[in-house]
């Protein structure tokens, strides 16, 4: 019989990737969006769903009874948290609990994953690289603690009430489609406006020594459907590529894509309280149990999400 699964959150960056995936892997796909959002052209049931309506979820989740739950829904951008921490702390955290709640109420057990974050392990002390799961939590900023909290009470649910609950960490995910809030679409977006004449042929960047870990997001959805039918209840997963590059290399790769003379200054808007200095994931853990690691390299990613910016904004 077809497995049933239910995105929530799913007209952000992640969602329509993942209803492909599950759609490719058999699965039955249905799909929520807040109501002023749009989510079309996915083959999904598409509902209205803001997690923060407790009684909404419910009412969803006995209508569509779901075999898997993927709960992407959040505040994702670690720059907006510090300017909207409240906002943060009650989407990633209250939001969190209200869909934990609402599984817990139903007549049976869907498996559910809670999407995390790398940013949770926060601080790194040297010899902590790459990362395992089992590391203390350090986290930096205001979306990595709800991100961490969000984990620490799946742990909970999931014990004491036998919940099939598996809790992903994902690391830094990109590809075509992207806000341009977050560096390398930023950065691509940057420089198709460069060269389509849009903009003089100067980059603003944030801090650039920092070193993160990349996967393209295409990877990243083929992991969640493998963790959420194999993933063990109250455990959690590293998604990343296992190796951290630096953001000022990045931004060179991105640069040397084009013809175009272009000079960088540092925007002191994009640099942040603080930042994490490096973070890298073990994948040990999710390539011993499924299988799974990334396959598709760096270059070819942001050379898509180069493509990308030039159709957007050709389309104008
Ligand atoms: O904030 P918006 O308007 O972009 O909507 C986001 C949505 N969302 C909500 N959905 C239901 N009820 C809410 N109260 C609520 N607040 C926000 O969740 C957006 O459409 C979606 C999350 O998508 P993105 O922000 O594009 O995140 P992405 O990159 O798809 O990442 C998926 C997950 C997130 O949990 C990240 O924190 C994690 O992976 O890295
Ligand atoms: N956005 C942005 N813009 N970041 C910049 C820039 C810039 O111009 N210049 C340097 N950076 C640095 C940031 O300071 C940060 O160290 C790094 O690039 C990555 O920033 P983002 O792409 O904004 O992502 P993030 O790491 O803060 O968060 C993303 O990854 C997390 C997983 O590690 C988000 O997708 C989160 O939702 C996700 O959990």
């Amino acid at each position: 019989m077809k497995k049933k699964g239910l995105v929530i959150g799913a007209a952000g960056f992640v969602g329509s990737y993942l209803i492909r995936e599950m759609r490719e892997s058999g699965m039955e796909a249905h799909a929520t969006k807040l109501p002023h959002e749009s989510l079309e052209n996915v083959d999904a049931a598409v509902h209205d769903l803001d997690i923060m309506d407790r009684d909404a979820v419910t009412a969803l989740l006995f209508e569509v009874r779901p075999d898997y739950v993927f709960h992407l829904a959040a505040q994702s951008s670690v720059g907006l948290a510090w300017k909207r921490p409240g906002l943060t702390v009650d989407v990633n955290i209250k939001g969190s609990v209200n869909v934990m709640d609402a599984v817990r109420e139903l007549f049976y057990k869907p498996r559910v994953l809670l999407i995390g974050s790398g940013e949770e392990y926060g601080h790194i002390e040297p010899g902590e690289t790459p990362i395992k799961e089992t590391n203390l939590l350090r986290p930096g900023n205001i979306y990595a603690a709800t991100k961490a909290c969000q984990n620490m009470i799946g742990n909970i649910y999931s014990r004491a009430y036998d919940m099939e609950l598996v809790m992903v960490r994902a690391f830094n995910h990109i590809g075509p489609g992207q806000a341009s809030m977050f560096v390398v679409s930023d950065f691509c977006r940057q420089v198709a406006e460069i060269e389509l004449g849009m903009r003089e042929p100067v980059m603003k960047v944030g801090n650039l020594a920092a070193e993160r870990d990349f996967t393209d997001v295409r990877d990243v959805v083929k992991a969640y459907v493998k963790l959420v039918a194999l993933g063990e209840a109250g455990e959690t997963y590293n998604v990343g590529s296992g190796r951290a590059r630096a953001i000022r290399d990045i931004l060179d790769l991105i640069i040397s894509r084009s013809h175009a003379q272009i000079r960088v200054e540092t925007d002191p808007n994009k640099l942040r309280p603080v930042d994490v200095p490096i973070i890298e994931a073990d994948i040990t853990k999710i390539n011993r149990l499924t299988g799974w690691r990334p396959e598709i390299p760096l270059e070819q990613t942001v050379q898509e999400t180069l493509d990308y910016w030039h159709r957007i904004l050709l389309e104008g």
